[in-house]
């Protein structure tokens, strides 16, 4: 088996685990109600994941001011609206899997805010400070495999988030062993049933007007340019095994 086909086959074997995502979940302490032992169904809700990094520690690229409204107000209300929709709407998914892959019986408040919750819990472990450059080992390997090189790859990916029209995100999935470049409108991603791009995500950029605007204004295209002085691909990496 030459070097391609072991990156084919890893990519394959990978893409037939099971989706995990960022750890989201929290499983409530399941309480029997006194004097009885019958085990309850464990309820599940969103939770916000704390940002691994303090709000200026991605100045230049990203200004503290953005961090911590996107932070502390847009994605913190995404994950009390998708728990609101939760309880109120008595949705009955047990974890993020069965909740994305059935969303399109849900509302669209869970919808929307399903989908916020769990994106930004992914796109602040996709950023550090003073990382970018080009990755290395398997994902590395499997980028210039799949699109030619990092810098085919690297254009492609920035298409895809300046055609995303309006508000959305732009992806790097894993699906069937092959990796993709797509974007999706709102807060959809491609855990979602009702998507059209499909599969593990592996990396996503936040196009929203809210993840730049008060630096770089209209200018969509300094942002991205921006972002992939950010990019961990460590984290990246991770993502694929
Ligand atoms: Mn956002």
């Amino acid at each position: 088996m030459d070097r391609k086909q072991f990156i084919t086959r890893s990519l394959q074997a990978m893409a037939g685990a099971a989706i995990s995502g960022p750890a989201i979940i929290q499983a409530a302490a399941c309480t029997p109600a006194r004097g009885t032992m019958k085990p309850m169904a464990e309820p599940f809700s969103f939770a916000q994941t704390p940002l691994p990094y303090p709000y200026a520690a991605l100045v230049p690229h990203i200004d503290a001011l953005t961090m911590e409204i996107h932070y502390s107000k847009h994605h913190a209300a995404y994950v009390k609206n998708v728990n609101e929709a939760l309880v109120a709407e008595g949705i009955g998914a047990t974890d993020e899997a069965s909740f994305f892959s059935g969303v399109s019986k849900l509302s669209a408040k869970a919808r929307n805010n399903g989908g916020g919750a769990w994106n930004h819990n992914f796109f602040w472990q996709l950023m550090a400070p003073a990382r970018g450059g080009a990755p290395s080992g398997m994902i590395g390997d499997a980028i210039s495999g799949a699109f030619g090189s990092f810098e085919k790859f690297k254009e492609l990916f920035t298409d895809a988030a300046m055609k995303r029209f309006g508000s959305g995100w732009a992806w790097l999935v894993l699906n069937d062993g092959k990796l993709h470049i797509g974007s999706t409108p709102n807060q959809d991603n491609p855990l979602m049933d009702v998507s059209e791009l499909r599969g593990k995500p592996l990396l996503a950029i936040d196009v929203w007007e809210h993840a730049y605007y008060l630096n770089y204004q209209n200018k969509r295209n300094e942002y991205v340019a921006a972002w992939w002085n950010l990019v961990n691909w460590d984290a990246v990496a991770s993502r694929l095994g």
